[in-house]
Protein backbone atom coordinates (compact mmCIF):
# COMPACT_ATOMS: atom_id res chain seq x y z
CA UNK A 1 0.00 0.00 0.00
CA UNK A 2 1.48 3.48 -0.99
CA UNK A 3 1.59 5.81 1.68
CA UNK A 4 0.03 8.59 -0.37
CA UNK A 5 -1.95 8.46 -3.89
CA UNK A 6 -3.05 11.57 -5.88
CA UNK A 7 -6.91 11.18 -6.99
CA UNK A 8 -7.36 12.06 -10.39
CA UNK A 9 -10.87 11.86 -10.26
CA UNK A 10 -13.54 12.63 -7.88
CA UNK A 11 -14.13 9.75 -5.20
CA UNK A 12 -17.12 10.80 -4.71
CA UNK A 13 -19.12 10.59 -7.71
CA UNK A 14 -16.10 9.12 -9.87
CA UNK A 15 -16.13 12.54 -12.45
CA UNK A 16 -12.88 13.78 -13.68
CA UNK A 17 -14.18 17.21 -14.03
CA UNK A 18 -12.21 18.36 -10.46
CA UNK A 19 -10.75 21.89 -10.49
CA UNK A 20 -7.47 22.40 -7.49
CA UNK A 21 -8.27 24.82 -5.78
CA UNK A 22 -6.16 25.16 -2.90
CA UNK A 23 -2.32 24.55 -2.28
CA UNK A 24 -1.37 24.49 1.50
CA UNK A 25 1.83 22.70 0.52
CA UNK A 26 3.86 19.82 1.97
CA UNK A 27 2.81 18.74 5.71
CA UNK A 28 2.87 16.14 8.07
CA UNK A 29 -0.15 14.76 9.44
CA UNK A 30 -1.77 16.60 11.74
CA UNK A 31 -1.92 13.89 14.67
CA UNK A 32 1.09 12.58 14.30
CA UNK A 33 2.26 13.94 16.86
CA UNK A 34 6.13 12.68 17.69
CA UNK A 35 9.49 11.80 19.81
CA UNK A 36 12.80 13.99 19.27
CA UNK A 37 14.34 10.82 18.03
CA UNK A 38 11.91 10.63 14.89
CA UNK A 39 12.31 14.22 13.91
CA UNK A 40 14.51 12.91 11.32
CA UNK A 41 12.56 10.24 9.72
CA UNK A 42 9.37 12.60 9.86
CA UNK A 43 6.53 11.77 6.71
CA UNK A 44 5.13 14.71 4.81
CA UNK A 45 2.54 14.65 2.24
CA UNK A 46 0.93 17.71 -0.23
CA UNK A 47 -2.10 19.48 1.49
CA UNK A 48 -4.25 20.39 -1.51
CA UNK A 49 -7.76 20.34 -2.12
CA UNK A 50 -10.21 20.23 -5.18
CA UNK A 51 -14.08 20.59 -5.85
CA UNK A 52 -15.74 18.61 -8.05
CA UNK A 53 -18.01 20.46 -10.24
CA UNK A 54 -20.52 17.20 -10.75
CA UNK A 55 -21.36 16.24 -7.40
CA UNK A 56 -20.16 19.41 -5.71
CA UNK A 57 -18.21 18.10 -3.47
CA UNK A 58 -14.89 19.32 -1.88
CA UNK A 59 -12.13 17.17 -0.73
CA UNK A 60 -8.47 16.42 -0.32
CA UNK A 61 -6.40 15.93 -4.06
CA UNK A 62 -4.07 13.60 -2.02
CA UNK A 63 -5.39 10.61 -0.08
CA UNK A 64 -2.64 9.26 2.42
CA UNK A 65 -3.08 5.59 3.60
CA UNK A 66 -5.84 5.19 6.08
CA UNK A 67 -3.62 3.21 8.09
CA UNK A 68 -0.49 5.51 8.71
CA UNK A 69 -3.56 7.83 9.86
CA UNK A 70 -5.74 6.03 12.15
CA UNK A 71 -4.26 2.75 13.74
CA UNK A 72 -1.92 4.46 16.41
CA UNK A 73 -4.02 7.57 16.80
CA UNK A 74 -3.84 10.18 19.49
CA UNK A 75 -7.02 11.78 19.84
CA UNK A 76 -9.08 10.82 22.66
CA UNK A 77 -12.62 12.39 22.83
CA UNK A 78 -13.07 12.19 26.51
CA UNK A 79 -9.66 14.89 26.98
CA UNK A 80 -12.63 17.52 25.76
CA UNK A 81 -15.42 18.33 28.32
CA UNK A 82 -17.35 20.20 25.76
CA UNK A 83 -17.51 17.65 23.76
CA UNK A 84 -18.06 14.90 26.34
CA UNK A 85 -21.09 17.17 27.21
CA UNK A 86 -22.39 17.28 23.89
CA UNK A 87 -22.43 13.41 23.63
CA UNK A 88 -23.94 12.90 26.69
CA UNK A 89 -27.37 15.06 25.11
CA UNK A 90 -27.01 12.76 21.61
CA UNK A 91 -27.41 9.84 23.79
CA UNK A 92 -30.25 11.30 25.42
CA UNK A 93 -31.72 12.34 21.82
CA UNK A 94 -31.54 9.07 20.35
CA UNK A 95 -32.49 6.96 23.41
CA UNK A 96 -35.69 8.86 23.69
CA UNK A 97 -36.47 9.31 19.90
CA UNK A 98 -34.97 5.99 18.83
CA UNK A 99 -34.76 3.10 20.91
CA UNK A 100 -37.54 1.32 22.28
CA UNK A 101 -36.76 -1.91 23.34
CA UNK A 102 -33.55 -2.84 25.51
CA UNK A 103 -32.12 -5.45 22.41
CA UNK A 104 -32.27 -2.66 19.74
CA UNK A 105 -28.52 -2.66 18.44
CA UNK A 106 -26.80 1.30 18.46
CA UNK A 107 -23.68 1.03 16.35
CA UNK A 108 -21.15 3.75 16.40
CA UNK A 109 -18.77 3.75 13.55
CA UNK A 110 -15.48 5.77 15.02
CA UNK A 111 -16.29 5.19 18.29
CA UNK A 112 -13.39 6.40 19.73
CA UNK A 113 -12.97 5.85 23.62
CA UNK A 114 -17.19 4.89 24.09
CA UNK A 115 -17.97 8.60 25.42
CA UNK A 116 -20.91 8.16 23.48
CA UNK A 117 -21.88 4.71 23.66
CA UNK A 118 -21.26 4.42 27.60
CA UNK A 119 -24.54 6.73 27.94
CA UNK A 120 -26.59 4.33 25.88
CA UNK A 121 -25.11 1.03 27.26
CA UNK A 122 -28.32 0.62 30.08
CA UNK A 123 -31.10 1.15 27.73
CA UNK A 124 -29.73 -1.20 24.49
CA UNK A 125 -27.17 -3.38 23.24
CA UNK A 126 -24.47 -1.03 22.31
CA UNK A 127 -21.43 -2.21 19.88
CA UNK A 128 -18.35 0.35 18.61
CA UNK A 129 -16.09 -0.36 15.80
CA UNK A 130 -12.92 2.23 15.66
CA UNK A 131 -9.35 1.20 14.33
CA UNK A 132 -7.43 2.54 16.45
CA UNK A 133 -5.98 -0.55 18.44
CA UNK A 134 -5.32 0.66 21.69
CA UNK A 135 -8.00 2.76 22.27
CA UNK A 136 -10.48 0.10 21.29
CA UNK A 137 -9.00 -2.15 23.99
CA UNK A 138 -9.56 0.57 25.95
CA UNK A 139 -12.76 1.28 25.46
CA UNK A 140 -14.03 -2.54 25.80
CA UNK A 141 -12.04 -2.89 28.94
CA UNK A 142 -14.06 0.69 30.26
CA UNK A 143 -17.55 -1.35 29.60
CA UNK A 144 -18.15 -0.44 25.63
CA UNK A 145 -17.54 -3.24 23.26
CA UNK A 146 -15.11 -1.94 20.65
CA UNK A 147 -14.39 -4.20 17.62
CA UNK A 148 -10.55 -2.72 16.50
CA UNK A 149 -11.32 -2.16 12.80
CA UNK A 150 -12.44 0.27 9.96
CA UNK A 151 -15.84 -0.01 8.93
CA UNK A 152 -16.70 -0.92 5.49
CA UNK A 153 -19.38 -2.74 3.30
CA UNK A 154 -17.81 -5.83 3.57
CA UNK A 155 -17.67 -5.73 7.54
CA UNK A 156 -20.49 -4.63 8.01
CA UNK A 157 -22.05 -8.23 7.20
CA UNK A 158 -19.64 -10.08 9.17
CA UNK A 159 -21.18 -7.66 12.20
CA UNK A 160 -24.81 -8.05 10.94
CA UNK A 161 -24.06 -12.12 10.72
CA UNK A 162 -23.28 -11.83 14.37
CA UNK A 163 -25.37 -9.07 16.39
CA UNK A 164 -28.40 -8.79 13.65
CA UNK A 165 -29.07 -5.21 11.66
CA UNK A 166 -29.39 -2.27 14.14
CA UNK A 167 -31.38 0.07 15.14
CA UNK A 168 -29.52 2.95 15.08
CA UNK A 169 -25.96 3.70 12.98
CA UNK A 170 -24.06 6.95 14.85
CA UNK A 171 -20.86 8.55 13.39
CA UNK A 172 -19.53 11.85 14.43
CA UNK A 173 -16.69 13.17 13.00
CA UNK A 174 -16.27 10.25 11.07
CA UNK A 175 -17.69 10.87 7.50
CA UNK A 176 -14.84 13.11 6.64
CA UNK A 177 -11.74 10.69 7.25
CA UNK A 178 -13.08 8.00 5.30
CA UNK A 179 -11.68 7.79 1.90
CA UNK A 180 -14.37 5.46 -0.22
CA UNK A 181 -17.95 7.22 1.86
CA UNK A 182 -19.44 5.22 -0.83
CA UNK A 183 -18.86 2.00 0.06
CA UNK A 184 -18.58 3.26 3.62
CA UNK A 185 -22.55 4.04 2.99
CA UNK A 186 -23.29 0.80 2.05
CA UNK A 187 -22.46 -0.67 5.00
CA UNK A 188 -24.65 1.37 6.97
CA UNK A 189 -27.72 0.84 4.06
CA UNK A 190 -26.76 -2.79 4.37
CA UNK A 191 -26.42 -3.18 8.65
CA UNK A 192 -29.31 -0.38 9.07
CA UNK A 193 -33.19 -1.88 9.88
CA UNK A 194 -36.04 -0.71 7.36
CA UNK A 195 -36.87 1.64 10.33
CA UNK A 196 -33.54 2.40 11.64
CA UNK A 197 -32.00 5.87 11.55
CA UNK A 198 -28.14 6.76 10.60
CA UNK A 199 -27.05 9.67 12.64
CA UNK A 200 -23.99 11.68 11.64
CA UNK A 201 -22.33 14.45 12.36
CA UNK A 202 -19.72 16.23 10.21
CA UNK A 203 -18.22 19.72 10.14
CA UNK A 204 -20.00 21.70 7.91
CA UNK A 205 -18.35 23.24 4.92
CA UNK A 206 -20.38 26.61 4.65
CA UNK A 207 -18.55 27.00 8.38
CA UNK A 208 -15.11 26.27 6.98
CA UNK A 209 -15.58 28.81 4.54
CA UNK A 210 -17.09 31.45 6.20
CA UNK A 211 -16.84 31.29 9.99
CA UNK A 212 -14.46 28.66 10.34
CA UNK A 213 -10.70 27.93 10.01
CA UNK A 214 -9.49 26.97 7.02
CA UNK A 215 -7.30 24.63 9.49
CA UNK A 216 -9.75 21.92 9.66
CA UNK A 217 -8.30 21.06 6.43
CA UNK A 218 -5.72 18.14 6.95
CA UNK A 219 -4.72 14.79 5.61
CA UNK A 220 -7.51 13.09 8.01
CA UNK A 221 -10.15 14.87 6.49
CA UNK A 222 -10.69 13.79 3.14
CA UNK A 223 -13.71 15.97 2.48
CA UNK A 224 -15.24 19.24 3.51
CA UNK A 225 -19.23 17.78 3.65
CA UNK A 226 -22.09 20.48 2.16
CA UNK A 227 -25.39 19.00 2.62
CA UNK A 228 -26.10 18.78 -1.25
CA UNK A 229 -22.66 16.68 -1.75
CA UNK A 230 -23.68 14.29 0.98
CA UNK A 231 -27.08 14.05 -0.01
CA UNK A 232 -26.45 13.29 -3.57
CA UNK A 233 -23.97 10.12 -2.72
CA UNK A 234 -26.49 9.30 -0.20
CA UNK A 235 -29.19 8.85 -2.88
CA UNK A 236 -27.20 7.34 -5.57
CA UNK A 237 -27.20 4.29 -3.32
CA UNK A 238 -31.15 4.65 -2.63
CA UNK A 239 -30.43 5.95 0.78
CA UNK A 240 -32.64 9.33 1.93
CA UNK A 241 -31.94 11.94 3.74
CA UNK A 242 -34.88 12.65 6.12
CA UNK A 243 -33.68 15.51 8.21
CA UNK A 244 -30.68 17.89 9.44
CA UNK A 245 -29.98 20.06 11.95
CA UNK A 246 -27.14 22.25 12.96
CA UNK A 247 -24.75 21.24 16.17
CA UNK A 248 -22.34 23.72 17.90
CA UNK A 249 -19.05 21.72 17.71
CA UNK A 250 -16.17 22.13 15.86
CA UNK A 251 -16.99 25.89 14.79
CA UNK A 252 -20.29 24.61 13.45
CA UNK A 253 -21.15 21.04 12.32
CA UNK A 254 -24.33 19.26 10.65
CA UNK A 255 -25.73 16.33 11.80
CA UNK A 256 -27.64 14.67 9.47
CA UNK A 257 -30.48 11.96 9.89
CA UNK A 258 -30.67 9.49 7.21
CA UNK A 259 -32.69 5.50 6.60
CA UNK A 260 -34.28 4.10 4.51
CA UNK A 261 -37.63 5.55 4.35
CA UNK A 262 -38.78 8.05 2.32
CA UNK A 263 -39.48 11.83 3.48
CA UNK A 264 -37.58 15.18 4.19
CA UNK A 265 -38.12 17.86 6.92
CA UNK A 266 -38.25 21.15 5.83
CA UNK A 267 -35.02 21.82 7.66
CA UNK A 268 -33.58 19.52 4.51
CA UNK A 269 -34.74 21.78 1.78
CA UNK A 270 -34.15 25.04 4.27
CA UNK A 271 -30.49 24.10 4.05
CA UNK A 272 -30.36 23.23 0.75
CA UNK A 273 -31.95 26.20 -0.31
CA UNK A 274 -28.93 28.02 1.75
CA UNK A 275 -25.93 26.26 0.40
CA UNK A 276 -27.09 27.06 -2.53
CA UNK A 277 -27.65 31.36 -2.46
CA UNK A 278 -23.66 30.98 -0.24
CA UNK A 279 -22.82 29.56 -3.13
CA UNK A 280 -21.36 26.47 -1.85
CA UNK A 281 -21.92 24.65 -5.38
CA UNK A 282 -20.70 27.31 -6.98
CA UNK A 283 -16.58 26.73 -8.03
CA UNK A 284 -15.52 30.36 -7.43
CA UNK A 285 -16.77 30.31 -3.69
CA UNK A 286 -13.66 27.86 -3.14
CA UNK A 287 -10.98 29.75 -5.30
CA UNK A 288 -12.07 32.88 -3.22
CA UNK A 289 -11.71 30.88 0.21
CA UNK A 290 -7.25 30.18 -0.89
CA UNK A 291 -6.71 34.07 -0.95
CA UNK A 292 -8.74 34.59 2.58
CA UNK A 293 -6.27 32.12 4.03
CA UNK A 294 -3.28 33.86 2.94
CA UNK A 295 -4.72 36.91 4.11
CA UNK A 296 -5.50 35.67 7.71
CA UNK A 297 -2.13 34.54 7.56
CA UNK A 298 -0.67 38.07 7.23
CA UNK A 299 -2.79 39.10 10.01
CA UNK A 300 -1.79 36.62 12.40
CA UNK A 301 1.58 36.55 11.21
CA UNK A 302 2.01 40.67 12.19
CA UNK A 303 -0.05 40.59 15.36
CA UNK A 304 2.95 37.79 16.59
CA UNK A 305 5.97 39.35 15.33
CA UNK A 306 5.08 42.95 16.63
CA UNK A 307 4.60 40.46 20.50
CA UNK A 308 7.65 38.86 19.86
CA UNK A 309 9.89 42.23 18.98
CA UNK A 310 8.52 43.27 22.46
CA UNK A 311 10.45 40.25 23.90
CA UNK A 312 7.16 38.85 24.84
CA UNK A 313 6.90 34.84 25.82
CA UNK A 314 3.90 33.37 23.82
CA UNK A 315 2.97 29.62 24.86
CA UNK A 316 0.20 27.70 22.75
CA UNK A 317 -3.38 26.34 24.56
CA UNK A 318 -4.41 23.16 23.28
CA UNK A 319 -2.62 20.41 20.49
CA UNK A 320 -5.43 19.67 18.23
CA UNK A 321 -4.93 17.99 14.93
CA UNK A 322 -5.87 21.29 13.61
CA UNK A 323 -3.34 23.31 15.43
CA UNK A 324 -0.91 21.95 13.67
CA UNK A 325 -2.04 23.17 9.55
CA UNK A 326 -2.59 26.54 11.13
CA UNK A 327 0.97 26.61 13.38
CA UNK A 328 2.78 24.51 9.69
CA UNK A 329 0.69 26.42 7.07
CA UNK A 330 1.76 30.54 9.39
CA UNK A 331 5.46 28.91 9.85
CA UNK A 332 4.70 29.44 13.57
CA UNK A 333 7.39 27.30 15.07
CA UNK A 334 9.57 26.41 18.49
CA UNK A 335 11.32 29.59 17.99
CA UNK A 336 7.83 31.32 18.54
CA UNK A 337 6.17 29.21 20.75
CA UNK A 338 7.49 27.56 23.80
CA UNK A 339 5.47 24.87 24.45
CA UNK A 340 2.10 23.75 24.04
CA UNK A 341 -0.11 22.32 26.74
CA UNK A 342 -2.88 19.90 26.57
CA UNK A 343 -4.88 18.14 28.53
CA UNK A 344 -4.88 14.88 26.47
CA UNK A 345 -2.30 12.37 28.82
CA UNK A 346 -1.04 10.36 25.21
CA UNK A 347 0.08 13.73 23.71
CA UNK A 348 1.77 14.93 26.49
CA UNK A 349 5.51 14.59 26.68
CA UNK A 350 5.75 14.43 22.82
CA UNK A 351 6.14 17.17 20.12
CA UNK A 352 4.11 18.88 17.64
CA UNK A 353 4.63 17.23 13.70
CA UNK A 354 6.37 19.71 11.44
CA UNK A 355 6.94 22.71 13.83
CA UNK A 356 8.52 20.49 16.76
CA UNK A 357 7.07 22.24 19.41
CA UNK A 358 6.63 19.97 22.70
CA UNK A 359 3.35 19.39 24.08
CA UNK A 360 3.01 19.44 28.15
CA UNK A 361 0.36 19.36 30.77
CA UNK A 362 -2.06 22.44 31.20
CA UNK A 363 -0.31 21.88 35.10
CA UNK A 364 3.02 24.05 34.17
CA UNK A 365 0.58 27.22 33.56
CA UNK A 366 0.03 27.34 37.61
CA UNK A 367 4.19 28.13 37.58
CA UNK A 368 4.85 29.18 34.60
CA UNK A 369 3.03 32.60 33.40
CA UNK A 370 3.46 33.29 29.95
CA UNK A 371 2.67 36.60 28.68
CA UNK A 372 0.80 36.03 25.65
CA UNK A 373 -1.68 32.39 24.89
CA UNK A 374 -2.09 31.33 21.33
CA UNK A 375 -5.62 29.23 21.62
CA UNK A 376 -5.10 26.49 19.33
CA UNK A 377 -8.12 24.89 20.51
CA UNK A 378 -10.54 27.92 18.96
CA UNK A 379 -13.63 25.37 19.00
CA UNK A 380 -13.65 25.63 22.67
CA UNK A 381 -13.51 29.36 23.36
CA UNK A 382 -15.74 30.42 25.37
CA UNK A 383 -15.57 27.52 27.57
CA UNK A 384 -11.96 27.53 27.68
CA UNK A 385 -11.76 30.95 28.47
CA UNK A 386 -13.97 30.52 31.29
CA UNK A 387 -12.22 28.06 32.85
CA UNK A 388 -8.61 29.91 32.33
CA UNK A 389 -10.08 33.27 34.30
CA UNK A 390 -7.44 32.92 37.02
CA UNK A 391 -4.57 33.54 33.91
CA UNK A 392 -6.42 36.32 32.38
CA UNK A 393 -7.00 37.85 35.98
CA UNK A 394 -3.06 37.56 36.01
CA UNK A 395 -2.42 39.18 32.98
CA UNK A 396 -2.15 36.94 30.54
CA UNK A 397 -3.58 37.66 27.25
CA UNK A 398 -5.35 35.23 25.10
CA UNK A 399 -4.76 35.12 20.66
CA UNK A 400 -7.71 33.40 19.45
CA UNK A 401 -6.80 32.82 15.41
CA UNK A 402 -10.42 31.64 13.73
CA UNK A 403 -12.59 32.87 13.08
CA UNK A 404 -10.96 36.21 12.93
CA UNK A 405 -7.66 36.98 14.66
CA UNK A 406 -8.39 38.72 18.09
CA UNK A 407 -6.83 39.26 21.36
CA UNK A 408 -8.82 38.82 24.86
O1 LIG B 1 -12.30 15.35 13.02
C1 LIG B 1 -11.61 15.32 14.00
C2 LIG B 1 -12.09 15.97 15.21
C3 LIG B 1 -13.49 15.70 15.48
O2 LIG B 1 -11.32 15.68 16.33
C4 LIG B 1 -10.33 14.63 14.04
N1 LIG B 1 -9.77 14.46 12.78
C5 LIG B 1 -9.39 14.93 15.13
C6 LIG B 1 -9.94 15.84 16.16
O3 LIG B 1 -9.66 17.16 15.76
P1 LIG B 1 -9.01 18.17 16.77
O4 LIG B 1 -7.82 17.54 17.37
O5 LIG B 1 -8.85 19.44 16.06
O6 LIG B 1 -10.22 18.19 17.83
P2 LIG B 1 -10.55 19.05 19.07
O7 LIG B 1 -11.66 18.37 19.78
O8 LIG B 1 -10.76 20.46 18.74
O9 LIG B 1 -9.25 18.96 20.00
C7 LIG B 1 -9.10 19.74 21.14
C8 LIG B 1 -7.74 19.52 21.76
O10 LIG B 1 -7.58 20.47 22.78
C9 LIG B 1 -7.59 18.15 22.39
O11 LIG B 1 -6.26 17.69 22.18
C10 LIG B 1 -7.81 18.41 23.87
C11 LIG B 1 -7.35 19.83 24.03
N2 LIG B 1 -8.05 20.60 25.06
C12 LIG B 1 -7.32 21.15 26.09
O12 LIG B 1 -6.08 20.98 26.15
N3 LIG B 1 -7.98 21.87 27.04
C13 LIG B 1 -9.40 20.78 24.96
C14 LIG B 1 -10.07 21.52 25.92
C15 LIG B 1 -11.55 21.74 25.83
C16 LIG B 1 -9.33 22.07 27.02
O13 LIG B 1 -9.89 22.74 27.92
Amino acid sequence: MKKVQLKNKCSLCGSKDVVKVLDLGNMPNANSFLKKRHFSKENSFPLQASFCKKCKSFGLRHAVSSKLLFKNYVYITGASKPLVEHFEKLANEITENFIHDKNDLVLEIGSNDGSLLKNIGKKARILGVDPAKDIAKKATKSGVPTIASFFNSKFSKSIKDKHGPAKVVVANNVMAHVSDLKDVFLGVKNILREDGVFIFEVHWVGNLLTEGGFDQIYHEHFYYHSLHALKNLLTSIGMNVSDVAFVPIHGQSIRVYAGIKKGTSQAVKNLLKREKEMGLISLTTYKKFSKKIKDNKKKLIKIISEIKKQNKRIVGYGAPAKGNTLLNYFEIGNKIIDYITDTTPSKQGLYTPGTHIPVVSPDILIEDTPDYVLLLSWNYAESILEKEKWLREKGVKFIIPVPKVRIV
